[in-house]
């Protein structure tokens, strides 16, 4: 008989299991606050080059394992990587964040869906690296922006508090919207099929900005493109274990998990634990959500919260998280206390 294949516990609660100490790993866990992550960054010049070396894109991954006892590595790479390979060149300025040529609706025809996989193959390969890497009771998670979140940069050109430009180009240029969430959708199938072929064990779509979009929006732009991109996804490959993160959906949050069929969904800090645990489906896998200040913060109200939320989520598939990214002044001593919290008591 051979060997039971080690039990990977952060995927296993993906897929339904309820753990009595919830498996955790950290939103944005390989970056700034980390010294070694600055070092590695200090030597490339533009961020995207960090992202398509996988020699450097395989370390900076695995850095935040060799610090805390975390159960999940997350692929090195951005969500801006898309657009990028389809042709829509993408630069980060320091300080700033991602600047891109904003798309205009004739702008289409441009992008280059059918080159893009060819141009993301090096971080395909770092995912295959980083698997070979990992100690096998680790999951690595592989991932990708959900089209309205990719589309917000594509057509605002740069990160927004509102999303102005693209809620716009939506409600103006429907047709040409559509043809970008499709291009953005067979797109994502294609690259996360392939991210699983190399060795990602689940995948997230990070919908950081499902926020300020009405209810029509919201099924339209956020629900049905993920639907799609799960359905896709699982025809390739059936039984893909997915997590979604669909940042301000608030109310919407459950018909979110019905309507795309996820695994399971990342909750922002403003979720309410009561709402979560009382509303969302028992054996639908939940994820979260301490709210990164507190972790800046320290001391006891992240600690009491720490345990407040696994408490409100202990008899249910619960993975541990922030309800958003790390931020760079985090001091790395919080982080260990954090992770001793969730894990110990
Ligand atoms: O110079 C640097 O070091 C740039 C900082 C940085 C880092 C470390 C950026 C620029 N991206 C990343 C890595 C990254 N981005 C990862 C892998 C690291 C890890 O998680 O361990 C992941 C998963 C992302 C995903 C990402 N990129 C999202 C979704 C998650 C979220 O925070 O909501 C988004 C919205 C982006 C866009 C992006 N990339 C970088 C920045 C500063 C931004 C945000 C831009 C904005 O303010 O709108």
């Amino acid at each position: 008989m051979s060997p039971a294949p080690t039990e990977k516990p952060l995927l296993a609660t993906v897929l339904g299991k309820v753990q009595d100490r919830p498996p955790m790993w950290i939103m944005r866990q390989a970056g700034r606050y980390l010294p070694e992550y600055r070092e590695v960054r200090a030597k490339v010049g533009d961020f995207l080059d960090l992202c398509y070396s996988p020699r450097l894109a395989t370390e900076v991954t695995l850095q935040p394992l060799r610090r805390f006892d975390l159960d999940a590595a997350i692929l090195f790479s951005d969500i801006l990587v898309v657009p990028d390979a389809l042709g829509q060149k993408v630069r980060f300025e320091t300080g700033e964040g991602p600047v891109l040529e904003p798309l205009q609706p004739d702008g289409l025809g441009a992008l280059q869906p059918e080159k893009a996989l060819e141009r993301l193959a090096p971080v395909l390969e770092t995912v295959t690296r980083v698997k070979s890497a990992l100690a096998p009771e680790k999951t690595l998670i592989g991932f990708c922006g959900s089209p309205w979140t990719v589309a917000t940069y594509m057509i605002g050109g740069r990160g927004s508090p509102d999303q102005a430009a693209a809620r716009l180009f939506a409600l103006r240029e429907p047709e040409a919207f559509a043809a970008l969430v499709d291009v953005l959708v067979d797109t994502s199938i294609a690259y996360l099929a392939a991210q699983f072929r190399a060795g990602a064990d689940v995948v997230q779509l990070f919908e950081s900005w499902a926020l300020n979009l009405d209810d029509i929006a919201f099924v339209e732009r956020v629900i049905e493109p993920n639907r799609r991109i799960v359905e896709g996804l699982r025809r390739l490959l059936p039984d893909a274990p997915v997590i979604g993160f669909p940042r301000g959906a608030a109310g919407m949050i459950g018909k979110y998990a019905e309507m795309t069929g996820v695994n399971a969904v990342g909750l922002d800090y403003a979720v309410p634990l009561q709402f979560a645990a009382g509303t969302l489906p028992p054996t639908l896998g939940l994820q979260g959500n301490l709210d990164p200040l507190r972790l800046v913060a320290g001391g006891p109200q992240m600690e009491d919260r720490a345990r407040a939320i696994v408490s409100a989520f202990r008899g249910r598939p619960h993975i541990f998280n922030l309800g958003h990214g790390i931020v760079p002044e985090t001091p790395i001593a919080h982080v260990e206390r954090l992770v001793e919290v969730v894990k110990g008591g």
